[in-house]
Formats: structure tokens, sequence, C-alpha cells
């Protein structure tokens, strides 16, 4: 059986690098500042952490690397969002407290599938 059968732990759904900035808090706008983030998705939420040295999906534990923020993906919007940038590949996440992010990527299908994964416990949630 898998380490975690009996489901305690949430389940790691992916993780990779993106650049990503924040451009809201709490409905407040924000200067953009673009950096490369490691972004795990993780049970009901999206974890940001700024160290690219501990690119691996085993980074996320507890323990190995502090987050630099984390955001709750109940209720959050997702759109695809080219108009609010001049990279490509920019999609914003807005949660329910109303802070924005941009993700970006210069890779399409990398991008393409961090949108759906995103989406799709974004969903998952709404049916909750
Ligand atoms: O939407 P903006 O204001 O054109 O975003 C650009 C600026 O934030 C810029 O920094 P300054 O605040 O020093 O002007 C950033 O370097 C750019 O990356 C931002 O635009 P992009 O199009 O890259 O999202």
């Amino acid at each position: 059986s898998s380490p975690d059968s009996d489901g305690c732990t949430p389940e790691l759904e992916k993780a990779g690098l993106l650049n990503k900035t924040k451009i809201a808090e709490g409905g407040r706008k924000l200067r953009k500042n673009w950096s490369p983030s490691w972004v795990v998705l993780v049970g009901n939420s999206l974890v940001f952490f700024k160290d690219p040295k501990s690119q691996t999906p085993s980074s996320w534990k507890p323990g190995n690397s502090r987050p630099e923020s984390s955001v709750d993906l109940r209720g959050a919007q997702l759109h695809w969002a080219n108009e609010l940038s001049s990279k490509k590949n920019v999609f914003k996440l807005r949660t329910v407290t109303g802070n924005e992010f941009l993700l970006q990527s210069e890779t399409d299908s990398l991008i393409k599938e961090w949108y759906n994964t995103i989406q799709n416990v974004i969903d998952r949630l709404d049916r909750e």
C-alpha cells in the first residue's frame, strides 16, 4: 500500500517552477515583481517556495523547506490573462480574500497542465 493509504496526508498533485508575481492583496493593487517560484499543488492549496534550489517533489514536505506563502483554492477563480502582461502564457489566480497572482511559463504545454490541474481542484472544491 502507499505511504498515505490512510488518506491523512493531502495528496501532492503537482510541483514545478513557474514565474510568479502577486498583483493584489485583499483587493488592493500591488506593483508587479516577477520572480521564479517553486509551486506545489497539494490538497486544497497552492504553496509557493522562494528557494529555486529545492526543486524536487519532496521539497514541499514540512521541515524540508519553508514556504513563502500559501493560497487556499476554495472559491478561487482562474482566468487566462495574457492582456495583463507582455509575457506569454499568463494566467491569473484570484482567491476569495482578494489576493491575485499571475503565473507564467515559457512552455505552452506546462502552463496548460498547471491551468487544468488547478481548475480541476477548484471545481472539486466547488462541488463539496
Ligand atoms: O503591467 P506593468 O506595470 O507594465 O508590469 C511591468 C512592470 O512591473 C515592470 O517593472 P517596473 O515596475 O520596474 O516597471 C516589470 O519589470 C515587468 O516585468 C512588468 O511587465 P510584464 O509585462 O513583464 O508583466
